[in-house]
């Protein structure tokens, strides 16, 4: 057998703590061209709302501006963002979805 070591370890020198991932909005903003019917389609496949609360959302950005599709961590949120600009340009919409800091 060998030697064991039994160092005292003072809690300080572990204790780590473990902040929550920052937040971040997925928003879809207005435009005088994309199709509602598109951005519903957007809301259901990407957001997994169903059609009546995708097109309560789509309304609200037609009437407000912009609107909150969902709240995700920065890697969630980049790539829905990234794949609803990919497939409104696909389609040649010129639908915009950004990300914001919570
Ligand atoms: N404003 C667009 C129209 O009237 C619809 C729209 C809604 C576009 C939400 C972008 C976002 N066709």
């Amino acid at each position: 057998f060998g030697t064991f070591k039994t160092d005292v370890v003072f809690k300080d020198e572990v204790e780590q703590t473990l902040q929550p991932p920052s937040m971040y909005q997925v928003l879809l903003n207005n435009d005088d061209y994309t199709p509602m019917e598109f951005v519903v389609e957007v809301l259901q496949k990407y957001f997994s709302f169903d059609e009546e609360r995708a097109t309560q959302i789509m309304l609200d950005v037609h009437f407000q501006g912009k609107g909150v599709c969902g709240v995700f961590t920065a890697e969630v949120a980049e790539t829905k963002a990234a794949q609803v600009n990919t497939f409104a340009r696909e389609n040649e919409y010129p639908l915009l979805c950004t990300i914001e800091k919570v």
